[in-house]
């Protein structure tokens, strides 16, 4: 795989008058991350397309052969798998667009209604309704539906706690402990419509308050454990919570994350807030606020398991999740019934192609997207086994994973790049301790997953036999949006492929023309999907000007990215990571991509910083592999690699080393915080979403 020549790629977004320019150099990288060396040199100008030569790249193209490395779906695989081969992706693709009705009715027959819908779909752009006239139950599809069956002993949740507790719920516990706490919720004056806070650790019990909520028609919102006071008070505040269901504390490397203490200081002064639903998970002491406080075994008692599941309509709400926005105050993304379900159902089915007797592992925390679609709702709604772990994934070594994966012989792992990258910081040697024969599928979400990182997960942890779902989609699609179809669609390491059914995926320039080959520019989706987000939690106007108003009738997803000649996506990141140097406009994930490429280089993140001569200067932030050194010739070495990797232009003015990145949960850089460090302020905004803030306080420290 090394030796050869090889080109690299950056394709950039144009936002204003400046040209997109993709800028082709040598390198000394892995060959496969670039298919198609001709359509590289591709350059349009916004408006009538033009093709421009970027000076960069007027040398050395021609002689780049490019080794195309596609992984093809072992031919085993593809023949178990549902889908089994490109065309009937492909004519399934086909008649999921041009026969949305008929694709969607075929998908949502195979769950449970108490009544059928009239109308497939209602479309008054940007309002979506679907399965209208339709009135079904989510934990009804979670839970009764497979109680009549060979299901009802399975497994439904295998738990693991960080201390290394353990737990098995079969989907008849599973149902009876929903039921029973959805009639806590009645008993405590919550009711349908009514909006209720979840903040808790990943144990069983923030899944039953999930289902509990969506059996009686209450709408949850979760918060992530690791969110502040202030970040649940201006939740509480815009949703206008009647109740918060909490824990006294949940466990994160090693410590106790005071869970009921944040509750309690958000809830100061005026609020919504009723009732607070208490469980007990991590023993620590905490203040019960007499006639608001209630502990959730106590109000077990109370209580019978029969509850019959609420009907409600198919665009009843089942939750609102809230993320980051560009302006700092969180959008409330609202999802409803019926369209999320067929959705995360579907999507499940046909990605992960879960079989009967799977163990099927989602390493996500509730407190995300990923957790509601994939390690809750998406894989009950199918019957499958879910496992579910608290804690992180170093604790109380690196190999945690690995460990979980070999005991419990985990057939699907479902993570994050960041996590990815730091598995291969931390070294081999944990990967090889342990025996990972069960896996046969892998699953990447949450960020681009550079080449590097996709070769280590399909080598090291696949053992080059599993295919990797690489799967792109937001909190506002819902569900999957592009991935490939493992036994369907040949992957290509560092893209996310094609677009699932119903998806009328695009990209397009700032007139809103779908632009050629490998030419970069704003991913939209032009037909609604079940899934999608109905609104933001009480703010219309919001919802219509962040996603719709930019192409008409279009979702704006805000990321950009450029399609290959077969047609593949290559998510580049988000439209605001792109800085402007000297006039040139640079993805700041190609430059990340580049400095990870070096065999010293753990993790980076590149921020823009306000530069007097070429209006940003590059700054990035790296952490180096265990054992490396981080030399000042380590600097030197870094900014040439990213010269000869991409360019001059890209070269880092300044490299900084750091211990860690600061991220959130999910993974995500938070490139607006770096952004403040590197200009020499102190951090100002929101870091509410900030997982560790003693990255924060070193980084700065460092100043
Ligand atoms: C599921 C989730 C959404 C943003 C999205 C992208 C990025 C997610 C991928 C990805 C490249 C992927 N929801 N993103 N998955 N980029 N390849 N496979 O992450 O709302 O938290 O974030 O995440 O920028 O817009 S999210």
């Amino acid at each position: 795989m090394r030796g050869s020549d090889r080109i690299g790629f950056l394709d950039t977004m144009d936002t204003g008058n400046n040209f997109c320019c993709g800028i082709v150099r040598p390198l000394t990288t892995y060959s496969w991350q670039f298919q198609d060396s001709g359509e590289l040199l591709a350059c349009s100008r916004t408006g009538p397309s033009r093709k421009l030569r970027h000076p960069l790249m007027e040398k050395n193209i021609e002689s780049h052969l490019i080794e195309k490395r596609v992984f093809k779906p072992a031919p085993g695989f593809a023949k178990r798998a549902r889908i089994g081969s490109l065309n009937e992706y492909r004519r399934m693709h086909r008649e999921s667009l041009e026969k949305p009705d008929k694709f969607w009715s075929r998908e949502a027959g195979e769950l449970v209604w108490q009544t059928p819908w009239k109308t497939v779909l209602e479309w008054k752009a940007p309002f979506a309704k679907w399965f209208v006239g339709g009135k079904l139950n989510v934990s009804e599809n979670c839970l009764d539906r497979h109680l009549t069956g060979p299901n009802r002993n399975k497994a439904a949740i295998l738990w693991e706690g960080e201390p290394g507790d353990k737990r098995t719920l079969t989907y008849q516990q599973l149902h009876r402990d929903v039921c029973r706490f959805a009639n806590v919720l009645k008993r405590n004056g919550i009711r349908k419509g009514d909006r209720v806070i979840i903040y808790m650790p990943t144990i069983p019990e923030a899944a039953i308050a999930m289902l509990g909520c969506a059996r009686i028609g209450a709408v949850h919102s979760v918060i992530f454990g690791g969110f502040s006071a202030d970040s649940i008070r201006d939740r509480v505040a815009d949703c206008g919570a009647v109740a918060v269901i909490t824990a006294d504390g949940g466990y994160r490397r090693g410590t106790i994350v005071p869970l009921k203490k944040n509750v309690d200081d958000a809830l100061t002064g005026e609020t919504s807030v009723k009732r607070v639903i208490v469980f007990r998970r991590a023993g620590n002491d905490v203040h019960i606020e007499e006639g608001r406080d209630v502990w959730w075994h106590r109000e077990l008692e109370y209580v019978d398991a029969n509850c019959p599941p609420a009907q409600l309509e198919s665009e009843h709400p089942l939750f609102i999740l809230y993320t980051s926005g560009s302006t700092g105050k969180p959008k409330g993304i609202l999802h409803t019934t019926g369209g999320y379900l067929v959705g995360i159902y579907s999507t499940t089915k046909y990605v992960f192609d879960l079989r009967d007797d799977d163990v099927y592992w989602c390493t996500a925390d509730v407190g995300w997207v990923t957790g509601h679609s994939y390690l809750v709702y998406g894989p009950l709604a199918n019957g499958a086994t879910t496992l579910m772990y608290e804690g992180a994934p170093n604790w109380p070594e690196p190999d945690r994973f690995w460990r979980i994966i070999e005991e419990y012989s985990v057939n699907i792992l479902y993570t994050a790049p960041t996590a990815i990258r730091a598995f291969i910081r931390w070294g081999d040697e944990w990967v090889k301790k342990h025996n990972l024969s069960s896996l046969r599928l892998l699953g990447s979400v949450g960020e681009p997953i550079n080449p590097e990182a996709w070769m280590w997960y399909h080598e090291k942890i696949g053992g080059g036999r599993c295919p990797i779902v690489d799967t792109w989609w937001q909190t506002e699609t819902g569900a999957i949006m592009i991935s490939p179809l493992p036994g369907a669609v040949p992957a290509k390491p560092g893209s996310a492929t094609l677009p699932f059914f119903g998806v009328d995926a695009a990209i397009v320039d700032e007139a809103g023309q779908e632009v050629g080959p490998n030419i970069g520019g704003k991913l939209i989706v032009r037909q609604p999907w079940p899934s999608m987000l109905r609104t933001i939690y009480g703010d219309k106007e919001r919802y219509k000007k962040t996603y719709w108003s930019e192409f008409k009738g279009s979702y704006l997803t805000g990321d950009g990215a450029r399609r290959d000649k077969d047609g593949y996506f290559w998510i580049v990141g988000r439209i605001d990571d792109v800085l402007n140097v000297a006039g040139h406009r640079l993805g700041t994930s190609e430059i990340e991509s580049s400095l990870v490429s070096h065999p010293k280089v753990a993790e980076a993140a590149v921020v823009g910083r306000p530069d007097e001569l070429k209006g940003q200067g590059v700054i990035a932030f790296v952490t180096v592999k265990s054992g490396v050194e981080a030399t000042r010739a380590l600097k030197d070495e870094l900014r040439n690699h990213v010269g000869k990797h991409i360019g001059a232009i890209a070269k880092p003015d300044e490299v900084r080393f750091a211990e860690a990145l600061p991220k959130t949960r999910s993974g995500k850089i938070m490139r607006r915080l770096l952004k403040e460090i590197a200009s020499g302020n102190t951090v100002t905004g929101d870091t509410s979403t900030l997982e560790d803030f003693n990255v924060l306080a070193k980084l700065s420290a460092d100043e």
